[in-house]
């Protein structure tokens, strides 16, 4: 089933159930090879939530400001590979919301311990806003809340629980967007812990 929780905004709950394992595998095998980091916003405040990427392109934030980047600065070796069938789900979920060349070029892996919280943003360093965002989130459930395109746009709020994954696209492309602080919780494979992956279209213009 699926849900349009907003304009443009696909919600198919338990979708990504089936791959779950598998996925906190890779996720397990990509952060060995490009750990999990709390980068810095440009005005010099350390993100709560920790960050790695996977594919050509990783999202940064640092002093110089947001952006992305295809080399992983910790490291300084290229992003770990975008697992195929990491891709290959995405692309089916974007199918589902009628994107039918969806070709993700970023998985951003993000990592919630507890209390740690996403300020209301929206995803706007990518460019390429026909292209949906798809994520997918994984363990601890987290209270998500997003608006419009303005920021002053009333917030709704939903839980994103374990194996849920939204496609953004249309008018929700371009939403304000938010996690609240994640609650002390357990889940069976992620323990306290709260994932979520999104798949974004970058390439420099
Ligand atoms: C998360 N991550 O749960 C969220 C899920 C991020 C981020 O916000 O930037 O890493 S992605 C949610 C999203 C993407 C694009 C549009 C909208 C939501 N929206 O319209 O609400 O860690
Ligand atoms: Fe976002």
């Amino acid at each position: 089933p699926s849900v349009e929780i907003g304009e443009g905004a696909l919600w198919l709950p338990n979708y990504a159930v089936p791959y779950a394992e598998r996925l906190m595998q890779s996720i397990e095998q990509i952060a060995a090879q490009a750990p999990f980091r709390k980068m810095m916003t440009p005005g010099g405040r350390l993100m709560s939530v920790m960050t790695t990427s996977c594919g050509q392109w990783g999202w940064q934030t640092d002093e110089k400001g947001y952006r992305y980047i295809d080399r992983d600065p910790v490291k300084q070796q290229p992003w770990p590979e975008m697992p195929s069938f990491f891709k290959d789900l995405a692309v089916k979920a974007a199918a589902e919301a009628g994107y039918l060349s969806f070709s993700p070029s970023s998985c951003l892996i993000n990592r919630y311990a507890p209390d740690a919280q996403m300020g209301i943003h929206q995803d706007r360093d990518e460019g390429w806003f026909s292209e949906p965002i798809v994520s997918i989130s994984l363990g601890v459930p987290a209270r998500f809340a997003f608006g419009g395109v303005k920021r002053s746009d009333p917030l709704k709020r939903f839980e994103l629980r374990h194996g849920d994954v939204v496609v953004w696209g249309g008018a929700s492309r371009l939403a304000w967007h938010g996690i609240s602080r994640l609650k002390k919780d357990f889940h069976p494979l992620t323990g306290d812990a709260r994932y979520n992956l999104t798949f974004r279209v970058y390439q420099p213009r």
